[in-house]
């Protein structure tokens, strides 16, 4: 049975590395849309005019705006109740890796300790002539692609489409897979290569899998368990059992 508990508790009695692997649904709860779904930003907009690196050398303006709107939104938001139960969880194991597909920093503003961004970060930005780093809020922005001192365009430090993935964070997410004992996977379509290779390498090293998720995805017919339910509410009843397991 897909959404029987017992053996998710069974393996986090004895588990020591628990790997959170996430995306845009667990911020979804704070009020930042997802990109796909009901509701997804990608139903109004077209990735292909914002998120490539053609779209921005041809718009860099307007898709800078694009940028600018949404950190606007995220410094209004805050960690739900999903990202603070998974921060929880580094109080009962050896190890609680998160690796996202998130750029929204809410992981880390949750308390989580080790946090891989596999898509960047949007606070981050850099030029591309020279690469020099330019970060929020130390540098004040406006609505038009700024110029670095060198005279190239500033670009947020995210990757788009057609675009490498950080190579350190992908093989850090890689070796977290490889060794965890637990591997959630939370409010991702799990669409997206490489990084949905992360999950299904955890599973195929042996990590019990288990998907959290409004719906059903690409990888449920892989997980052990398919948890249903928006991961607000999901991540902290099994807090609360994990917090009973550790104290019995
Ligand atoms: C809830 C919930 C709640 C809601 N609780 N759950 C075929 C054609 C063309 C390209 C490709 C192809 N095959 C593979 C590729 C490559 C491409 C790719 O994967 N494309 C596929 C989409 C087809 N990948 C790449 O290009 C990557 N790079 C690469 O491959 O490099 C190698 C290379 C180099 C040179 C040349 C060619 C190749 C890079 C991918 C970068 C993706 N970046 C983005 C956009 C960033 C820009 C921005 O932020 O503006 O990152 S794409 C977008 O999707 C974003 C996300 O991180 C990523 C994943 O989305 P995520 O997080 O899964 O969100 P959603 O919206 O899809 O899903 C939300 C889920 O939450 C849903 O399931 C809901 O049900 C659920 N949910 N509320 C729990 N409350
Ligand atoms: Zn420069």
């Amino acid at each position: 049975m897909k959404n029987d508990k017992t053996e998710l508790f069974e393996k986090l009695k004895t588990a020591k590395k628990i790997l959170f692997f996430t995306g845009a649904g667990i911020s979804a709860e704070s009020g930042i849309s997802t990109f796909r779904g009901a509701g997804g930003i990608w139903n109004k907009l077209k990735p292909e005019e914002l998120a490539n690196f053609n779209a921005f050398l041809k718009n860099p303006d307007m898709v800078w705006e694009w940028y600018q709107y949404r950190r606007k939104i995220i410094n209004e938001t805050k960690p739900n109740p999903g990202h603070i139960s998974i921060a929880e969880f580094q109080n009962y194991y050896d190890e609680v890796v998160v690796s996202t597909q998130n750029v929204d920093n809410l992981h880390r503003r949750a308390g989580s300790k080790i946090v891989y961004e596999l898509h960047g970060n949007i606070e981050r930005n850099y030029c591309i002539n020279c690469g020099k780093n330019y970060n929020s809020p130390d540098f004040n922005f406006t609505d038009k692609a700024p110029r670095c001192e060198c005279g190239g365009l500033i670009r947020p430090d995210i990757v788009w489409f057609g675009e490498y993935l950080p190579q350190d964070v992908f093989s850090a997410s890689e070796k977290a897979a490889e060794e965890c004992d637990v591997c959630f996977v939370v409010g991702t379509s799990a669409v997206v290569y490489p990084a949905a290779q992360i999950p299904m390498l955890a599973k195929r090293t042996g990590a019990y899998l288990v998907e959290v998720n409004i719906e059903e995805t690409e990888l449920t017919y892989r997980a052990d368990l398919s948890l249903i339910g928006k991961s607000g509410e999901v991540l902290p009843q099994i807090l609360e059992e994990v917090k009973k397991i550790k104290t019995t």
